[in-house]
């Protein structure tokens, strides 16, 4: 944009993603509204988060999620926030999100076609010492017209429409792919607006950091612990890589995909499938690595081509620049091949 035009040419995310749908024809605005009521969610939770030490809303909610973690009053609202946003959008009919157990299925007079994925607080542990956090997000439409069914969502997540995360930290940062490139907006707080501000985001081929909970080194298997060393000590003269790790797969992937370099969470001897969640935190951030020219590897395949089983099943996963993903499918193949 030119300068002056900037100030007036505001490209929102709304205005962006009709620009994006004018390419389908066939398309009738459903995704747009989708989209809308998701960045609703999203500016809400941005507020909430930034008011969160202030308003008392730090500290347990006292229950439990599936995950057995204490949830924060935070992730509470969040989803509450997010479903009465989708189920309103009239465009859903099958929600899953990493604080209810049991897939939501909209009632048929505000059905739509869309199914939506998503941990609509990740990272909320970090919660009560100021460290980005994000909500996660992906879309599928649904298979066929009939009675929607949970294997509306369990598909690959290379089928997924959309995917998207929105980072609550120093900016409120939503990046999103509907299939055709990566895009990221930041919210101007004046204006109420999402504005593209990370147009055509694309992950350098190579990178100079790795991402990894050292901590479960001891428990990692061959081909990751050679990686992590490789990383370290490498053999061919290269400089090693810096070591970046936050705990919060946001803030994680989002250093990744601008500035390059590698995300892992690996299987490891407790937790055979590793820790991170299939549906809304795998696919979702498989999908934009993709988009933005990187990969994403479980360790045996395409983190995208997995088709899961139950809808808070876990994946180890392995993403971030194209090179670095190689070298680590590299190692596997080779302890493949042994
Ligand atoms: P660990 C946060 O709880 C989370 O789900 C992701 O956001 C993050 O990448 C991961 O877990 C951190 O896990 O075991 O390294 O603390």
């Amino acid at each position: 944009y030119a300068a002056d035009a900037q100030r007036t040419d505001l490209m929102t995310i709304t205005r962006f993603v009709l620009n994006e749908q004018s390419k389908h024809p066939e398309s009738r605005g459903d995704f747009t509204i989708l989209l809308s009521h998701i960045v609703l969610g999203c500016k809400f939770v941005c507020s909430a988060v930034n008011k969160a030490g202030l308003a008392n809303l730090i500290g347990l909610a006292g229950e439990t999620n599936v995950q057995g973690e204490e949830q924060k009053k935070l992730d509470v609202l969040s989803n509450e926030v997010f479903v009465k946003a989708l189920v309103s959008s009239g465009r859903t009919c099958i929600l899953v999100s990493e604080e209810d157990e049991e897939a939501t299925f909209v009632e048929p007079s505000k059905r739509g076609r869309y199914c939506v994925v998503f941990d609509p607080l990740d990272g909320s542990s970090n919660i009560d010492c100021g460290v980005s956090i994000g909500t996660i997000f992906g879309i599928y439409s649904v298979k066929d017209g009939g009675e929607p069914t949970l294997d509306d969502v369990l598909q690959p997540g290379k089928n997924m429409v959309a995917a998207g995360y929105c980072m609550y930290g120093s900016s409120c940062t939503l990046v999103i792919s509907t299939g055709s490139g990566v895009n990221g907006f930041t919210l101007d707080p004046s204006l109420g607006e999402f504005i593209l501000t990370h147009p055509d985001i694309e992950i350098p081929k190579k990178g100079k950091i790795y991402s990894v909970n050292e901590g479960n080194a001891k428990n990692w298997d061959g081909p990751t612990a050679k990686y992590v060393e490789k990383c370290k000590f490498p053999i061919d003269g290269s400089s090693s890589k810096s070591l970046r790790y936050i705990g919060s797969m946001v803030a994680d992937v989002h250093r990744t995909l601008l500035y390059g370099g590698i995300f892992l969470y690996p299987a490891d001897k407790k937790s055979p499938n590793g820790k991170l969640r299939v549906l809304y935190e795998v696919f979702p951030m498989s999908f934009l690595m993709e988009q933005a020219g990187g990969q994403a590897f479980t360790g045996k395949q395409r983190a995208l081509d997995m088709v899961p089983k139950k809808i808070h099943e876990r994946s180890p996963i392995f993403l971030g620049s194209y090179d670095d993903v190689d070298e680590i499918k590299a190692l596997y193949a080779a302890e493949e091949n042994k």
